[in-house]
């Protein structure tokens, strides 16, 4: 029995510890009234279609009137960067008798090596005199994009290769660098042991097959020209082309090659 009730005791206790913190958190709040951010950061892939909602709230009683809350945006660019989503931009409005208004915002993807992007939301006036946060704490609200893509380097494009010609089918190719800039050598084009080159261009996701000269002869000299686009970060691309005889125009293949490394 004396062991019974000692175990009592602790759960006393704790009962008590815990009606107390009940206590505290009915506490009216008594102002400043003010206007801020629920949260303070969001962060998604650049890729994502992820869409967020940021919320305002009135940290006061149920106003009688509109709040309006206007907000700026630094470090990215509605329409480029990220977009709004049901609304088209930096004002909220917390209706009368309520007390939260709300924002959505998604990223925009786009396919080079921009960084990340640290879009900082932040309150800038609110309506009826009321303060924009308290103090620092929930004037501002930071969404991160985190970038998704690669910078081009010619070396993640050289190596062994599976190069996909419909119609004909799959067969090796060796890639190298070539002696100018962001140029990349191909072997056995058309699987015809024919060397062409390509251009990447590094500011965005395309490539070029530059009017060239293939080495092949079929009644004449057979060249190459085409244009395509590349995965900086698998190393992968793909282009279509024509190879055509320039001496009398006539087309000889008109088709995609999509390369996928080993
Ligand atoms: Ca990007």
């Amino acid at each position: 029995m004396k062991r019974l009730f000692n175990s009592f005791i602790p759960v006393f206790l704790l009962a008590g510890i815990f009606l107390s913190g009940c206590e505290e958190q009915l506490t009216i709040f008594e102002g400043p009234y003010h206007v801020r951010f629920s949260g303070t950061s969001a962060s998604v892939s650049e890729d994502a279609t992820t869409v967020t909602t940021v919320q305002v709230h009135f940290a006061g009683p149920s106003p009688a009137e509109d709040i309006q809350v206007e907000f700026s945006v630094t470090g990215g660019v509605a329409g480029t960067d990220f977009e709004f989503v049901g609304s088209s931009g930096t004002t909220v409005t917390i209706p009368a008798g309520e007390f939260f208004a709300t924002f959505s915002v998604r990223p925009v993807d786009n396919l080079v090596a921009d960084g990340n992007k640290t879009i900082v939301f932040e309150i800038t006036s609110v309506s009826g005199g009321l303060s924009a946060g308290l103090g620092l704490v929930g004037k501002k609200f930071t969404y991160t994009i985190v970038d998704n893509d690669c910078p081009f380097e010619v070396a993640n494009f050289t190596g062994t290769y599976d190069c996909d010609e419909p119609g004909y089918g799959v067969y090796e190719v060796t890639l190298e660098a070539g002696a100018e800039p962001n140029t990349v050598l191909i072997n056995n084009f058309w699987d015809a042991g024919a060397t062409i080159y390509v251009v990447f261009d590094p500011d965005s996701n395309t490539l070029e097959v530059p009017d060239q000269p293939t080495g092949l002869d079929f009644g004449g000299p057979l060249h190459v020209m085409g244009s395509g686009t590349y995965a900086a970060c698998d190393g992968n691309f793909s282009y279509n082309y024509v190879v055509y005889r320039p001496s009398d125009g006539t087309v000889f293949d008109d088709n995609t090659h999509t390369y996928t490394k080993r």
